[in-house]
């Protein structure tokens, strides 16, 4: 907790550690109330370091110290000073060891960061600087050691005592207690050090690799949640085979374990050979989980698993490197998923969570580069930023390279920078020097927040036959960084001409003829002009395809040329940009004005769609998805929570009553037969059935309303009971109320099912659900001490319903505000995350803005705040004067 101003740390600050530390050998007596942890320390003088003045600084936090030895004596207080996040040691030799003793309290450690108790069970999450609240060590990911590690606890409590690496011995001690000893083989930073320690059960499989030796792969839970681990499973061998064949990359260890707790402040984390992981991303089954539930398991295990590459063989030299492992490791758990799946509903998914999510939070108070150059708490920068602007970049670079040349790039990196922790610097040039490319420029994506824009014109010479776009680059300032400079960029871009065929890229100078299809130019200046030739007629430009590149285009588009797209677009990221593009238009022109005429040939569009053979039922819904919320409010100048939420139900009751036959049609059609497949195909015709029954709902009427109710009733999958529960809810009244009652007793013994139930009623459009979530939260089920409960209640009525979090009299900001000063004390890094949507105040009315910044000052009054919360409330309020400097 911060009395005093926190200071940011900075890139260019960065040094290379005085000290490195060989071997660790740690001791754990594991209890709730009380651990012991024995340290064992090999230390020597780092020779890439300049020398300082001989003294040694160790961090540490919430440690009660019972021994410090250095060479085996017993240091006098006159020889360390130990002070509330540090130990240090006023002379230091060149080589020692160093062992210590100390104290600490799982079963108060609510902020789930060190050594905690998660239920029965007992756990570790060190990432980023975990680790120096269970022991006093150099907690920087610089620092790479071996790590032995014996665990002793009570047989019965703990019967099973994990830790990363290999399994040394197992040896039962007096007084019911036993002793388990690991061995790592593989140096690491503390980030990735783990251990469990439970009464679990757990389901064992094997995997062979591509050199033929057999991994034991073993999956933890608690016993009654053995027969949902099937599909986790599963995922985790298709990574496996996935990695081999596409990146060339090995498992290390003999074992591979995860296990499932169900406090957890993330998705999970990728320790070295035991992984941890929310239960939410293990445990499933079709009567429990949603297919969404079922494909987030699947990309959060393949993510941890190729993080065994991609940030533990090779990691990061300091945080602000944090997008080497997490922005190449997203991008690779994109590819799996689109291998796996749909490589167009996936790159769909991948723009809308980047528009979503990572657009605002560049256009916001708290924009910052993919490389960080300062924070105040790292815990505050696992952004979309770092993880999915990230993933864009290395997928930009794999665009310009072409699939075999950046092969051989990853290749290079994984050869070369095995065994150590490097920067995004690194990888970009393996890349450069594969490719022969310089790559000066496009460095830049990683130092200069901000979304670029393209403003695109376009005009044809009929006489000449040609056709010329110009685009115009640029980026709005952010924070600490008021002017911008021109971003390369690959600009993937496809012509059709009137008949929806494709045309081909022909360019001044091409010497050799082009097919018909997606070129890939690059762009590089603030202005560039592309001028094509031998186009007779005027072709309809399919630009940014696959969504080249993470920027925002802006084109004048008439209704017609989207139409068009949308019919005849080869790429899929196209074809649902021209939808999402004429559905954005109509929206924002009901916000305006509820009268605006809604064109038949756009209702007719989306009618052709819906009666397309051809197209994959995923794809058809994602079309018939309309902008969200909060996206659509990020296009005005001032948000208009009402008119927006006002204009998405007056298109939805359009199209559902215009659509009436079609979407009746696709319902019944798209009425699994195997409603417990998890498929991607079965999988994209729930989600269009779905679609359907939620455009039809938008218009009243007994008839749909009974379907509704029927596939509450009757589903046997969780896909459908909750889709049908949420429009039950919507509805209002008593029409959601019985089935809410319904779903809780069905459901309640299984936790992650009432998170649904939580969320349900929060996220939920009907009047009064502030008030409602502030009941829920003295439901006898709900807790902030439980991460999933906390987002399922209050995350999903502030981050995912926007309409009755905005309401006009404030209740909903001061609803969060009151929670973010209640958890805070217990859980910074969630309460800080809490946050997000009032941090853009100033994009909304004057009456918000003031309610919304009296809530944000409340929070930053209070004495006592983390550096979590104190760093996103004042930035948000622009009360850091250090921002300024930092570009
Ligand atoms: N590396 C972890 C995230 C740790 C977050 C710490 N606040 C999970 C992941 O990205 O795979
Ligand atoms: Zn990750």
């Amino acid at each position: 907790m911060y009395r005093d101003r926190p200071h940011p740390v900075r890139l260019a600050d960065y040094r290379p550690p005085e000290f490195l530390i060989e071997r660790v050998d740690l001791t754990f007596e594991l209890d709730e109330q009380v651990t012991t942890v024995h340290a064992l320390l090999e230390f020597s003088r780092n020779p890439a370091a300049t020398r300082g003045d001989g003294s040694l600084t160790l961090d540490g936090e919430q440690l009660e110290l019972i021994e410090l030895k250095l060479a085996g004596q017993t240091l006098t207080p006159a020889e360390y000073q130990l002070e509330a996040e540090a130990l240090r040691i006023h002379r230091v030799p060149d080589r020692f060891q160093l062992e210590t003793q100390v104290r600490i309290h799982p079963n108060r450690n609510t902020a789930l960061e060190g050594l905690y108790q998660s239920g029965p069970m007992l756990c570790t999450q060190c990432e980023a600087e975990g680790f120096r609240k269970i022991t006093f060590f150099l907690d920087r990911p610089d620092v790479l050691s071996r790590f032995r590690t014996t665990l002793i606890a009570d047989q019965d409590r703990f019967p099973v005592l994990l830790a990363n690496g290999n399994l040394v011995s197992e040896t039962r001690l007096p007084a019911g207690r036993h002793q388990v000893i690991w061995d790592d083989p593989f140096p690491k930073p503390c980030y990735l050090f783990a251990l469990i320690g439970g009464d679990l059960s757990v389901v064992e499989d094997q995997f062979r690799t591509c050199s033929g030796r057999d991994i034991g792969l073993r999956i933890f839970v608690e016993p009654h949640n053995l027969d949902r681990c099937g599909h986790a499973m599963q995922a985790l061998k298709k990574a496996m085979r996935w990695d081999e064949e596409r990146f060339g990359r090995e498992y290390d260890l003999d074992l591979y374990m995860i296990v499932a707790v169900s406090h957890f402040n993330m998705g999970a984390m990728e320790n070295k050979g035991l992984n941890v992981f929310n239960d939410k991303f293990v445990l499933a089954s079709p009567d429990t989980a949603t297919d969404e539930d079922f494909q987030g398991i699947e990309s959060v295990i393949a993510h941890e698993y190729f993080h065994n590459w991609t940030g533990n063989r090779i990691t990061c030299r300091d945080w602000f490197q944090l997008s080497l492992k997490e922005g190449f490791t997203v991008y690779r758990d994109q590819e799996f998923s689109a291998e796996v799946g749909s490589r167009d509903v996936q790159r769909i998914a991948d723009a809308r969570f980047l528009r979503n999510h990572q657009f605002p939070e560049d256009a916001g108070p708290m924009a910052h580069p993919v490389r960080p150059d300062s924070y105040i708490e790292i815990n505050n920068f696992y952004t979309p930023t770092v993880y999915n602007k990230g993933a864009e970049l290395v997928r930009m670079q794999a665009c310009l390279l072409g699939p075999e040349l950046f092969r051989r790039a990853t290749d290079r990196y994984f050869e070369r920078h095995d065994g150590q922790a490097v920067t995004t610097d690194d990888f970009v040039r393996c890349i450069e020097e594969v490719s022969g490319r310089d790559l000066a420029q496009f460095r830049r994506w990683y130092a200069q927040a901000g979304t670029p824009y393209l403003d695109i014109e376009a005009d044809h010479d009929a006489t000449r036959h040609l056709y010329r776009l110009r685009i115009r680059q640029w980026t709005p300032p952010t924070p600490g960084q008021p002017v911008k400079e021109p971003l390369h960029l690959p600009f993937a871009l496809g012509l059709l001409d009137d008949q929806g065929r494709e045309c081909p890229v022909r360019l001044e100078g091409d010497v050799q003829d082009q097919p018909a299809g997606t070129r890939v130019l690059e762009l590089r200046e603030l202005e560039t002009e592309i001028c094509v030739l031998g186009l007779r007629t005027r072709p309809v430009p399919s630009m940014l395809r696959g969504f080249s590149a993470p920027v925002k285009l802006r084109y004048a588009f008439t209704n017609a040329d989207l139409i068009h797209l949308m019919r005849y677009d080869r790429d899929g990221f196209c074809r649902w940009d021209a939808a999402q593009r004429l559905q954005e238009r109509l929206l924002l022109r009901l916000t305006q004005d509820p009268t605006t005429l809604i064109p038949d040939d756009v209702v007719a569009a989306f009618r052709d769609a819906l009666r397309d053979p051809a197209t994959d039922p995923a794809l058809i819904a994602e079309l018939l998805t309309f902008p969200s919320e909060s996206y659509l409010a990020d296009q005005l100048d001032v948000v208009d929570v009402d008119g927006i939420h006002r204009a998405h139900r007056q298109l939805a009751s359009h199209l559902g009553t215009h659509l009436n036959d079609d979407l009746m049609a696709a319902y019944a059609h798209n009425q699994d037969p195997a409603p417990t497949e998890v498929t991607p195909r079965a999988i994209g015709r729930r989600r269009l059935k779905n679609r359907a029954l939620a455009l039809l709902m938008a218009v009243d009427g007994a008839k749909v309303f009974n379907l509704c109710q029927t596939q509450f009733e009757t589903a046997d999958n969780m896909t459908d009971t909750l889709a049908a529960l949420r429009l039950l809810v919507d509805h209002g009244g008593a029409a959601g109320d019985a089935p809410l009652q319904r779903f809780y007793e069905r459901w309640s013994q299984v936790p992650l099912v009432i998170d649904k139930w939580f969320s349900v009623q929060a996220s939920s459009c009907r009047e009064g659900t502030v008030e409602r979530v502030r009941g829920l939260m003295a439901h006898p089920d709900f807790s902030l001490r439980n991460p999933n409960r906390v987002r399922s209640l209050i995350g999903a009525l502030c981050h995912a319903n926007s309409v009755q979090f905005h309401a006009a009299d404030g209740s909903g900001y001061r609803l969060l505000s009151d929670v973010v000063l209640e958890l805070d004390p217990l859980n910074p890094q969630i309460a800080a995350r809490l946050l997000k949507p009032i941090l853009s105040w100033r994009r909304y009315d004057a009456g918000r803005q003031a309610q919304m910044r009296r809530e944000l000052a409340r929070v930053l009054e209070t004495g006592e705040l983390s550096a979590d919360v104190y760093e996103v409330a004042s930035k948000a309020l622009d009360t850091v004067p250090e921002q300024a400097e930092s570009s």
